[in-house]
């Protein structure tokens, strides 16, 4: 008991850190979300969508891993589940060439300031190709069918799921939570192949993009692709889709012609999601139109990590192919996802950023990648 009461301690002075720049003293889990599509609340500036971090997790009844299943043998059993003789074309993305050029990274008027969205500063980049999709699940199991490659969240055991999609049955066994973000649960059993836990699978969601990647998770598939993740820079710049100055990549407008552009969350985040889009979870990818280079789902669907560490602080001289900070402790991440509203979570902005741990991973994370040549 005493070491569980020393950890939560840790735990809630972590999170006193990371929240310094919310100002709402209220749980995130009582606060009643109701402003409208308008207006930017004060909460969400405060700590979540960042905050899904292996070591934030209270632990209420110790041992939170889980060597029972052996990833060997979820391994084996998935073999079973998919297609026996894929198409070349199911498992390998198509690629488009993002011009390079002058470019502007980040922006003047930032939507959440604490998040170094700013200042806006000029870049130089050669030109790359890049995935135009997010990476499926049927494009990664092809990889791991090819290499045998365990996961960190199949190593861990466990994986950051959002308890909204969760079963009853599932939630009932969790004893632990994110101090920061009560609505993500450490799911025994969860990885790419489970995306929530055991007893769930991705045989519905093929063309669905891969979750429950950590960052090193994701390179390694680009590295096995003959690719890499884009740096921050390159992201932003194919985000844009050749616009300047614009919030999305089709525009300033969320719902131009009251038509949705990305798979984001409607309602009251985290209780009530209206699907409106057509999704309460991820959708196929290239479900919702592309950007003006022919990128799908840049915002939304699920977060997409680059290769860059996080530092909120940008020098404002113009840098040729910034790749970001030489070191650190966390790894950006761009885009957004079909859990963000912008009542809570306003990160499916191109110049919008937030950050995980390298290894971490969750329901509404995965990646693209990039590469010089077209692969
Ligand atoms: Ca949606
Ligand atoms: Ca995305």
């Amino acid at each position: 008991m005493l070491r569980c009461l020393t950890f939560t301690l840790i735990v809630f002075t972590k999170y006193t850190a990371l929240c310094v720049e919310g100002p709402d003293p209220v749980p995130p889990d009582l606060v009643v979300r109701t402003q409208s599509d308008d207006t930017v609340p004060s909460e969400s500036v405060g700590c979540g969508c960042q905050s899904l971090k292996r070591e934030s997790v209270v632990d209420t009844e110790g041992d939170r891993t889980d060597s029972s299943v052996k990833p060997a043998v979820k391994y084996s059993e998935i073999m079973n589940e998919m297609p026996s003789n894929p198409r070349d074309e199911d498992t390998k993305s198509q690629m488009v060439l993002i011009p390079g050029g002058e470019a502007l990274m980040g922006t003047d008027d930032p939507g959440i300031p604490p998040d170094g969205e700013g200042p806006q500063r000029a870049v130089y980049l050669d030109p790359f190709f890049m995935d135009v999709q997010e990476v499926s699940n049927l494009q990664f199991w092809a990889f791991v069918n090819a290499t045998g490659y365990v996961t960190e969240a199949e190593q861990y055991g466990d994986s950051f799921v959002f308890e909204g999609i969760l079963s009853e049955s599932v939630k009932s066994q969790i004893s632990q939570a994110v101090a920061a973000a009560p609505w993500w649960l450490p799911v025994k059993g969860a990885s790419w192949r489970n995306p929530e836990g055991r007893g769930s699978g991705i045989t519905e969601r093929l063309r669905h993009p891969v979750l429950h990647v950590s960052w090193k998770d994701a390179g390694a598939y680009c590295s096995w692709a003959l690719k890499r993740l884009p740096t921050e820079a390159e992201w932003e710049h194919a985000c844009r889709g050749g616009l300047k100055d614009r919030l999305f990549p089709w525009g300033n407008k969320l719902n131009p012609k009251e038509q949705h552009y990305a798979n984001l969350w409607q309602g009251d985040f985290p209780k009530y999601n209206s699907a409106e889009d057509g999704y309460a979870q991820t959708s196929p990818v290239m479900s919702f139109p592309a950007n003006g280079y022919g990128l799908y789902d840049m915002v939304g669907n699920a977060w997409e990590w680059t290769a860059d560490w996080w530092t909120v602080y940008h020098g404002t001289e113009r840098q040729q192919n910034p790749t970001g900070p030489s070191s650190g402790t966390e790894r950006v991440k761009k885009g957004g996802s079909y859990m963000c509203h912008k009542s809570y979570c306003y990160r499916y902005r191109c110049a919008a950023r937030s950050q995980n741990t390298p290894d971490s991973s969750a329901s509404n994370l995965g990646f693209r990648c990039v590469s010089a040549e077209p692969r």
